[in-house]
């Protein structure tokens, strides 16, 4: 009887204390799933007949022959990615026109009809080996919408669209994400017919049959669609996922194409299934390559927020290189993915967590170790802190015996067992009181949100709200460097001067003198008046390491504060002079061109003129010519005229000359535009003084 006792207590004890690891909470990662989302950062390549076309959706007519890369180097792509510490490669094997990449049986558009290797080519066997050489794994976007073939529409291209899946699927070992885009039916070639041709997209493809083929020949690839099953796309293609990103969906009311793709930013906190999110974005305004692009190629600080906004939230990061006409990603993309890799490194290189001397927890499950704050020091998802399951909230303190310096706070939650926490807090110890630093909402996967650099000896981490006891697996602080590029300037109408550093933490430093701004250095503190001609020279340093930016410098001639625009042919003109490249200005009629009064008389040597920056503009000026006059009613001959050779391709700054004329009116007149619009658009545009 006493041995019954004892061995009931013991019972009750374990009971209570629960040193059994909490229950897993709605829907959960698939192994699949899992592996998958710890590749985190991983590269997409758009190339094929686009290309070469100079499109972005092709209509699937071209000819095979123009598919001819010169110098085609599937090892430079994965080097590159590899360097920059991605996991793998997404190739188009297919792309909405319909040119399959590799030497298919199921239709002669492919690379077997283009010169390239006299048709003996197959680029994806090429990738694939140059993975491998890599350590990459290798992906598969197959676009379920195809312009090119006959039958598309019709049941037997489904059969065909499905022999494409199994050659992809048997042909190329293993494949770790299979792609299925959105797009789907519209206008196209459609072997001859020239026509526009709907599907339903629910029923058409027969997902679930569909999806069979890729159980079947790769387990472990994941399925992406607009609504998985396995990885959901992201509801935008600008690099973001939203702050509150559940990696659960109410999957069944989502299908691709699905009207109220915003919600795929936030997924369903209510979700019965468990699909996380992939962040898709391209390094470049377009998913192919343009010429055009090659100046628009993403800034460091934009890929970094981007890293932030997409791996920082809860999603996975797929980058995209659209590979040029060669066949390689072309020179500044690599440059400037080298450098992203290199910065997410140096951002994570200093974690300060390692220096803590204990963390406290106003609640640890059972009281036991197995689930003691210690879990959440190492990488290991399967050590973590857990709270009691009556517990939905509760906090841990990290106590330091130095004061430490961070500004990233990185959370994990234990995801194999569901995602919990609705809503968090950071705190630090700062005059005897704790100060919130942070206050957020779901963790997920992984969580890193950015601070200003913060100095404390104490920090303390709540879980406010969660649906079930709290598992946190990692917990860590960092003190990431600011990041030293050339901080960027720009003078509005009224003359105020604006130089900007991508953190908050660098200090910027300048000259109006052409000087080094090393050398004399005016520190900058805010906006202030430049109402003259400058050469302006700005650098950006780091107050913890002392290290500096490269130097920006940019001449600014007189300010637009005075200018008048005469007539009405002018729409918008204060978007033209106000510094910021992305606003609009519009000359409205090109025969009457745009008249300045400048205020007063210069001496004008000629003008700048910046194109508009956005993807999909038009009316860019081709032929102009440009007038002085000093009473604005009298304008002689131009003082200069002529062309701005490739605008459309290569829309950049243009400075033009040699004027050399005394007066107070300029009249700009597009003589001819990329479009056959009577108008023109104009991002910016400065005069020239001598
Ligand atoms: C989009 C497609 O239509 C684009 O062309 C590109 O492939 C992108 C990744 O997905 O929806």
């Amino acid at each position: 009887m006493k041995k019954l006792t004892t061995i009931l207590l013991v019972l009750l004890f374990v009971q209570c204390t629960n040193t059994t690891a909490p229950k897993k909470l709605g829907p959960t990662p698939s192994p699949r799933q899992l592996a998958w989302q710890e590749i985190e950062f991983y590269a997409f390549i758009h190339f094929s007949m686009n290309t070469f076309t100079d499109d972005e959706w092709g209509y699937g007519d071209k000819n095979p022959s123009l598919f001819n890369p010169t110098d085609l180097d599937c090892r430079q792509w994965a080097r590159v990615c590899k360097e920059a510490g991605m996991k793998g490669i997404i190739l188009t094997a297919k792309h909405h026109d319909g040119f399959c990449l590799w030497p298919t049986k199921t239709t002669d558009y492919s690379v077997k009809e283009s010169p390239w290797k006299n048709g003996q080519g197959d680029l994806v066997k090429e990738l694939r080996e140059a993975c491998d050489e890599y350590g990459l794994k290798l992906g598969i976007y197959l676009s379920p919408w195809d312009r090119n073939n006959k039958t598309y529409g019709t049941p037997e291209y489904l059969d065909i669209f499905r022999a494409q899946l199994r050659e992809l699927l048997t042909q190329y070992g293993d494949v770790f994400e299979v792609w299925f885009d959105g797009a789907n039916g519209g206008d196209g070639y459609y072997g001859g017919a020239r026509e526009s041709r709907k599907i339903d997209r629910k029923t058409y493809y027969d997902w679930e049959n569909t999806y069979k083929i890729v159980r079947e020949l790769q387990p472990n690839a994941c399925l992406f669609s607009d609504a998985g099953p396995d990885v959901r796309w992201v509801g935008t293609e600008e690099g973001f996922a939203n702050k509150t990103n559940w990696s659960t969906l109410r999957r069944d009311e989502v299908w691709p194409g699905w009207d109220r793709y915003v919600e795929l930013r936030s997924g369903h906190e209510d979700g019965d299934y468990w699909v996380p999110a992939e962040v898709n974005t391209s390094i470049r305004p377009g998913w192919f390559y343009h010429e055009r692009e090659d100046h628009q190629v993403k800034t460091l600080p934009h890929l970094m927020d981007t890293y932030y906004h997409s791996i920082g939230r809860n999603g996975t990061f797929l980058l995209n290189l659209p590979v040029d006409r060669r066949g390689q990603i072309h020179a500044i993309d690599e440059k400037r993915l080298i450098a992203l890799g290199k910065q997410i490194k140096e951002d994570f290189q200093d974690e300060v967590t390692k220096t803590v001397k204990n963390i406290s927890a106003s609640n640890t499950r059972g009281q036991s170790d197995t689930f003691g704050t210690q879990g959440l020091l190492d990488k290991d998802m399967n050590t973590y802190w857990a709270t009691d399951d009556d517990v939905t909230s509760a906090s841990f303190t990290m106590n330091f015996e130095q004061p430490i310096t961070f500004n990233r706070v990185l959370l994990q939650e234990n995801i194999q067992l569901g995602q919990r926490v609705q809503k968090f807090s950071v705190a630090i110890w700062k005059d005897n009181q704790w100060k919130e630093v942070a206050k957020e909402t779901t963790i997920g996967y992984k969580r890193i949100l950015r601070v200003p650099n913060t100095t404390t000896n104490k920090v303390r981490i709540s879980i406010l709200k969660a649906k079930g006891a709290i598992t946190i697996s990692k917990a860590a602080l960092f003190l990431a460097p600011a990041l030293l590029v050339e901080p960027r300037m720009h003078r509005t109408q009224d003359g105020l001067f604006y130089i900007i550093a991508p953190d908050q933490e660098s200090e910027i430093y300048y000259t109006l003198n052409g000087k080094n701004p090393m050398d004399n250095p005016i520190k900058y503190t805010a906006p202030f008046t430049l109402d003259h001609k400058a050469q302006v020279n700005a650098i950006i340093k780091d107050p913890k390491s002392g290290k500096y930016s490269p130097v920006t410098s940019k001449y600014f001639d007189i300010p637009a504060t005075d200018w008048k625009v005469v007539g009405t042919s002018t729409s918008n003109f204060e978007k033209m002079v106000n510094g910021q490249d992305h606003n609009i200005g519009m000359i409205e009629d090109n025969k009457k061109g745009m008249v300045i009064d400048l205020g007063k008389v210069y001496t004008i040597d000629g003008f700048r003129y910046l194109p508009v920056q956005n993807r999909w503009s038009m009316n860019f000026i081709k032929r102009y010519a440009f007038y002085v006059s000093m009473n604005g009613r009298s304008w002689g001959k131009p003082v200069l005229q002529g062309s701005f050779d490739n605008i459309r391709n290569n829309p950049i700054l243009q400075s033009k000359v040699g004027a050399n004329k005394k007066g107070r009116y300029i009249k700009f007149i597009p003589l001819e535009t990329t479009d056959k619009q009577n108008k023109a658009s104009i991002a910016e545009f400065n005069i020239l003084t001598k």
